[in-house]
């Protein structure tokens, strides 16, 4: 498969979806706003968006499988599955704030072989290919070379429905606003991924997160020269709810903390 001709089709189509979501900034009513679960919101612009990139992802690939966030087709696939988040940072999307994305992922058998992610009010758009570089539209993108977390911006993801972890990662918290040049929490864990990725973030860490919301991004960080784990540092980041994102040396000098949430 020509994953770099595929990878380029597939920013056509986070880009022609990105616009929709963005035509709809200023349609969306309180009415159409539902609750999935605690503090999870969802609208008909997350669905129509998600229904739209499986139908064009279909076109690409006809015998693929999807894993996408609103579960509106959940064809299970050989070899081959999309993972995909529609709209990630749908509670900045509803309150108005433009930090917001579309990440897909390919993924053959158990390996990721393909990200995408469209920051689509910036207008920019991040991906990689399993061959390739990393790239931010036309420019070649890689991690930060910053080595002590004193020098670092850190980006996270505050708990907002998992509770029971929250003493130890404030912990953590607390470490990072005492040691390094600060904390940003953007509400897109697809964003805070592909901003480690270009160097704008030093180091990413969140727990509760699901494939979709990490499939693109963290593959983007690996393929611009960075490193992805769990919290226990192994490779469990995709399921497992727990992701750091980082250089080499800062990831190793940040894992302990991290660890101990
Ligand atoms: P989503 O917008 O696709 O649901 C950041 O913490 C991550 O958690 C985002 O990638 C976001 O993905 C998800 N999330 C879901 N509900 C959230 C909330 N109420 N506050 C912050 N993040 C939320
Ligand atoms: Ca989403």
């Amino acid at each position: 498969m020509d994953l770099k001709a595929l990878c380029f089709d597939v920013i056509e189509i986070a880009r022609e979806v990105g616009i929709y979501i963005k035509m709809q900034e200023s349609q969306l009513k309180q009415k159409d706003i539902e609750t999935k679960s605690l503090n999870s919101l969802v609208s008909y612009v997350d669905k129509t968006a998600e229904k739209k990139i499986i139908a064009a992802l279909k076109e690409l690939l006809p015998e693929s499988g999807f894993i996408a966030e609103e579960g509106t087709d959940e064809t299970k696939g050989e070899k081959y599955h999309w993972i995909i988040d529609p709209l990630d940072g749908t509670t900045n999307f509803i309150h108005g704030i433009p930090m917001y994305s579309v990440s897909i992922a390919l993924q053959e058998n158990d390996q990721i072989v393909l990200g995408v992610v469209f920051e689509v009010s910036r207008d920019e758009c991040f991906y990689a290919w399993k061959g390739g570089l990393a790239y931010m539209n036309t420019e070649e993108i890689s991690v930060s070379k910053t080595k002590s977390i004193k020098d670092s911006l850190v980006a996270t993801g505050f708990p907002y429905y998992d509770f029971k972890r929250q003493d130890g990662y404030f912990e953590s918290l607390k470490h990072f606003a005492n040691n390094s040049r600060g904390i940003r929490r953007m509400g897109s864990a697809a964003i805070d991924l592909v901003y480690v990725a270009c160097g704008r973030f030093d180091l990413f860490y969140e727990y509760s997160l699901h494939p979709w919301d990490v499939a693109a991004g963290a593959f983007i960080v690996t393929q611009a020269g960075g490193k992805i784990t769990d919290f226990q540092g192994g490779n469990n980041w995709l399921h497992g709810k727990e992701i750091i994102a980082s250089n080499e040396t800062l990831h190793s000098s940040s894992l302990a903390v991290i660890k101990a949430i």
